[in-house]
């Protein structure tokens, strides 16, 4: 009902609404507009009430509630079930206990304002500021086999980096899962997945943007290392705008994976915008560091490195991580 009320008020923006049309349209009484009203306000919509005019909205709070962002998103699917939380521990740990219910759709999305134990890869911390980030975890059903979940990564990466580069700045992909704007980290992506054998049950994409953090936002420890969106530009971002551009992209990407059982674009975008291929990288796995060098991404997302003997191997993601990036080979 609340929904339907800030719908009429969104359509009638220019104008006053009254009490008595909105109730006699939904079917409610006054008294129970006025209700609903005051919990819009509470959440942050400035609504002017004049005694016989009735209601006006005036702004609409910057909020990632699905209200808000409804007429923007385009997906058929994916976004089209939002769980909204104002703070919670974590995205993902919440996608996972809903994805175990049956009432939860394939899309669903995880969204939180605030994480206060957001989780990026081996237990490592993500750090969001309130209100000036988007952190969500996509919740899916797939069909697919478990050796598809590296694809996954990839799409997201993909997704974000293109709805970046449509806010013109030049993302740059960090295999496996980090977005990089100007050499600094402005996404983090965790995705993991829940399966029996070789199916998947679901799949959490995790997906962490900083998007209007200024540099104090930023802990001294990830300072000198993590970016915004807004820092890079120099202009507030439209959260709402980023958000459903990321959403869509990610819907026509994944699709690809469903019906043809690759990733091709996806994989494109991440090759072509690679920041390691072509660099020296030092790479740990189980606690050993080797350096070698950067030259694919293989058609399961895999990246293809070349020691200096010219053997070439493949990196799965969820095993190795990277300590070292050259700028220069
Ligand atoms: P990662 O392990 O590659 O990156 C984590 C590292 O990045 C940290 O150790 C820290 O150095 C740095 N870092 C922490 N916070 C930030 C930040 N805001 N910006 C830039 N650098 C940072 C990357 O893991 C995957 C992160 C996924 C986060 C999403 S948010 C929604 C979902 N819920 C959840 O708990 N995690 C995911």
């Amino acid at each position: 009902m609340k929904g339907k009320i800030l719908d009429i008020l969104k359509n009638n923006s220019d104008d006053f609404v009254s009490g008595q049309s909105i109730s006699r349209n939904l079917g409610v009484t006054r008294a129970a507009v006025w209700k609903y009203i005051n919990k819009l306000k509470e959440e942050g919509y400035l609504i002017e009430s004049v005694s016989k005019k009735g209601y006006r909205l005036k702004l609409c709070p910057d909020l990632l509630t699905y209200d808000e962002i409804k007429d923007m998103l385009n997906t058929r699917y994916i976004g089209r079930q939002i769980a909204y939380f104002d703070s919670i521990g974590s995205t993902n740990d919440e996608a996972k206990k809903l994805a175990l219910e049956d009432s939860c759709v394939d899309g669903t999305v995880v969204i939180a304002e605030e994480q206060t134990s957001g989780r990026g890869r081996f237990d490592r911390k993500w750090a969001s500021a309130k209100y000036k980030g988007i952190n969500m975890s996509i919740i899916l059903k797939p069909n697919i086999e478990a050796y598809n979940l590296p694809l996954i990564s990839s799409i997201a990466a993909a997704a974000v980096g293109m709805a970046i580069d449509e806010f013109g700045m030049e993302a740059k992909i960090k295999w496996p899962n980090d977005i990089i704007v100007n050499w600094r980290k402005v996404c983090g992506i965790l995705a993991e997945a829940s399966g029996e054998m070789n199916r998947l049950n679901y799949v959490i994409v995790g997906i962490g943007i900083n998007v209007n953090q200024e540099s104090k936002d930023f802990s001294e420890e990830i300072s000198n290392k993590a970016t915004s969106m807004m820092i890079e530009k120099d202009e507030h971002i439209p959260r709402k705008a980023i958000l459903c551009s990321i959403l869509d992209k990610f819907e026509k990407l994944y699709d690809e994976l469903l019906k043809n059982g690759n990733a091709k674009k996806s994989l494109e975008y991440c090759k072509e915008n690679s920041i390691l291929i072509g660099r020296k990288i030092e790479v740990i796995r189980k606690n050993q560091i080797t350096v070698a060098k950067a030259v694919d991404i293989d058609d399961i997302g895999a990246l293809v490195v070349e020691n200096e003997n010219g053997v070439r191997e493949r990196l799965v993601s969820g095993e190795v991580s990277l300590h070292r990036v050259y700028e220069e080979f």
